[in-house]
């Protein structure tokens, strides 16, 4: 897939790596502070074989407030050019906002990561405009209050039916199939029951014809099961992620690159031996 002028061969897997752009960019010593923070870990995340580095200036946790168009582009677009110039990496946009989208990629962004997947006004435009790849989400209601009581039909014809009418809309605006990326959204208005049916099914996201993402990192679906706290929840997201790559996700979007790049490199050695297994 090509983003800008580079490209990445998704017929093996990628690790995008989260960046976390502190909320109170301003409170802990300032602007500068805060991309030296940000420099060690994209530095980090790279070093370890992240291919993407996904940066995001809204929160889209369970019960997280709005952020408004200034605040979010004051804490990614400084941060955006500094990755930019410094790092071979494609640097993905966490937004919903068109003008973010727009201003993310004149900045050096090349790759819109959406979990309204291009539904807010003005993005599908923005995002057509921007001719970048795009990452399509699932998700049902918003983040404050989609943990609510989450309901579905089916959860996995539901999702994969959400993403055909947004690929069409995509078409619609001009943006080809070989830029588009879906994802079923895991955590997004789903409880654990319908987390784990999409997890189970994941390979059906492949009639989509499209790149498949994930993110299951350290999320509820993970500690739920483990009865683990956020930071002890690296085996339970691994083993989560090696299942989700085995149904042909190809790009993984993970806190802890280092560990998911060796989990994965142990599993791609194992299939080289089942792709050879019957030429015997
Ligand atoms: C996802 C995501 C988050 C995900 C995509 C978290 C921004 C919540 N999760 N984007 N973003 N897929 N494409 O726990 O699963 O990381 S934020």
């Amino acid at each position: 897939m090509q983003f800008k002028d580079k490209f990445i061969d998704l017929s093996s897997p990628k690790v995008m790596g989260i960046l976390n752009v502190t909320p109170d960019s301003f409170s802990d010593g300032g602007i500068f502070v805060q991309i030296d923070q940000a420099f060690s870990q994209v530095q980090q995340m790279v070093e370890a074989g992240a291919s993407f580095i996904d940066v995001g200036g809204e929160s889209t946790r369970p019960g997280a407030k709005a952020v408004s168009e200034q605040q979010e582009l004051e804490r990614v677009i400084p941060i955006i050019e500094a990755i930019h110039q410094r790092f071979d990496c494609v640097i993905s946009i966490d937004t919903s906002k068109a003008l973010v989208m727009s201003e993310a990629v004149a900045a050096g962004a090349s790759l819109i990561n959406d979990v309204r997947a291009l539904q807010e006004e003005g993005a599908l435009i923005a995002a057509a405009k921007a001719q970048v790849p795009v990452c399509l989400m699932h998700m049902q209601g918003q983040p404050r209050t989609m943990q609510t009581a989450p309901e579905y039909h089916d959860v996995v014809n539901d999702v994969i039916e959400f993403l055909k009418k947004r690929i069409d809309s995509c078409f619609q605006a001009g943006i080809e199939a070989h830029n588009i990326i879906v994802d079923p959204g895991f955590g997004f208005g789903k409880n654990l029951a319908h987390n784990y049916q999409l997890l189970a099914n994941l390979d059906k996201l492949k009639q989509l014809n499209t790149a498949i993402l994930i993110g299951l990192s350290r999320k509820s679906m993970i500690g739920n099961v483990v009865n683990r706290a956020v930071n002890e929840r690296l085996a339970g997201s691994i083993s989560a992620a090696l299942l989700a790559v085995q149904q042909g996700a190809q790009i993984i979007r993970v806190h802890d690159v280092k560990e998911t790049v060796d989990a994965i490199k142990i599993l791609l050695m194992m299939n080289t031996y089942k792709e050879n297994r019957d030429e015997r």
